[in-house]
């Protein structure tokens, strides 16, 4: 935790800001509130950070779009913690949101990729993801970056506020060491995932859906499959399918479930149903060895099973690669997608 708290900066870089939190964790501890800024993906690890922070040391958080808290006019406190989370550091919205919050007495950390970009210099603190470059224009391993190091914050913050127990600090950061071989292990079902994509490829829209924690993991897939494959999709907390989307679904209507076995699972499972019933085409990225959904829908997409709390780190992969593949076969350039730009700056 130490090193990744002081974002393993070389001398040289000492400078360019992003200097971990060990110094400001202790202001973390006593603020009331931890605003979180960021678009897009990084928008989504923030949702992640959201349930972590609150979860496991009880800290109000808030998640803001930076495109939309810069225009508005926010209650913030001298007593308020800004996260400000980019993979490039570069974004203007984000970097708007910071300079904003700033200016009302904020602390402001960071989560950069970008050693000395304009984001981690305007901050006070906080550490670098060191993803490496992202080499497409999505961000895919940054968000697993991303959500890895505010997962280390929410367990330092957690551990320096006793609202967890040794115990619990030891597990996690136990679970945290094998993610990566978890990792490896979905890309194993690569060419399962390949078999679905070609039978969806010219599937016109897409609903994805999760709880707790997989929710913003159902907001990412969609938007992974939107950028890079250009088809139209939704995410959704599955709880709130019956407000709306619920008439989207026929048979014509491809539904992928986060339905992972945790505490949401049974939620999950009658949500499940709820689409059957309506002819919706189901994949379902399940926890290795669940033997009841797979006789429910009909397609599934095991991952290796961890800590709930971790389930992201894991879950969103299968999806990453799910929109890889349907983009591919549908011809579309998935490192350089229409109409994006690798850092948005205006
Ligand atoms: C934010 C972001 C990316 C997205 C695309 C456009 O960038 O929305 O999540 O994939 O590249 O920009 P950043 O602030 O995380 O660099």
């Amino acid at each position: 935790i130490a090193d990744s708290m002081r974002g393993r900066l070389r001398a040289d870089d000492a400078h360019l800001q992003l200097g971990g939190l060990n110094d400001y964790l202790d202001k973390l501890a006593q603020s009331d509130r931890v605003v979180i800024v960021g678009c897009g993906t990084s928008w989504h690890a923030g949702l992640v950070a959201e349930y972590l922070f609150e979860e496991l040391a009880r800290i109000n958080v808030e998640v803001e779009y930076a495109s939309e808290f810069r225009y508005r006019n926010p209650v913030i406190k001298e007593n308020d913690i800004v996260i400000a989370i980019s993979q490039s550091g570069e974004t203007a919205d984000t970097l708007a949101a910071i300079e904003l919050a700033k200016s009302k007495g904020a602390t402001i950390f960071g989560v950069c990729n970008v050693v000395g970009s304009s984001i981690a210099r305007a901050t006070h603190a906080g550490a670098y993801t060191h993803a490496g470059p992202e080499i497409g224009v999505a961000s895919t391993k940054a968000f697993t970056a991303q959500v890895t190091v505010l997962t280390l914050m929410a367990i330092a913050l957690a551990k320096r506020k006793g609202t967890i127990s040794e115990e619990t600090y030891r597990q996690l950061l136990i679970e945290l060491e094998t993610i990566p071989a978890k990792v490896e292990k979905v890309f194993e079902n690569a060419a399962k995932i390949k078999e679905i994509a070609f039978i969806f490829t010219y599937a016109r829209n897409f609903i994805y859906l999760g709880r707790g924690f997989n929710f913003p993991v159902a907001l990412e897939g969609a938007l992974k499959l939107k950028e890079i494959s250009y088809i139209h999709a939704e995410g959704y907390p599955a709880a709130e399918m019956k407000h709306g989307p619920i008439a989207l679904i026929d048979e014509d209507m491809p539904v992928v479930f986060l339905a992972t076995k945790d505490s949401s699972y049974e939620k999950i499972v009658s949500n499940i149903q709820e689409v059957k019933a309506r002819k919706g085409r189901v994949i379902a990225i399940v926890t290795e060895g669940d033997t009841l959904i797979p006789g429910m829908v009909d397609f599934v997409i095991e991952v290796p099973d961890t800590h709930e709390i971790l389930t992201p780190l894991v879950s969103v992969i299968p999806l990453q690669l799910l929109s890889y593949y349907i983009a591919v076969m549908r011809g579309r350039n998935v490192d350089q997608p229409r109409n994006l730009a690798k850092s948005v700056t205006v």
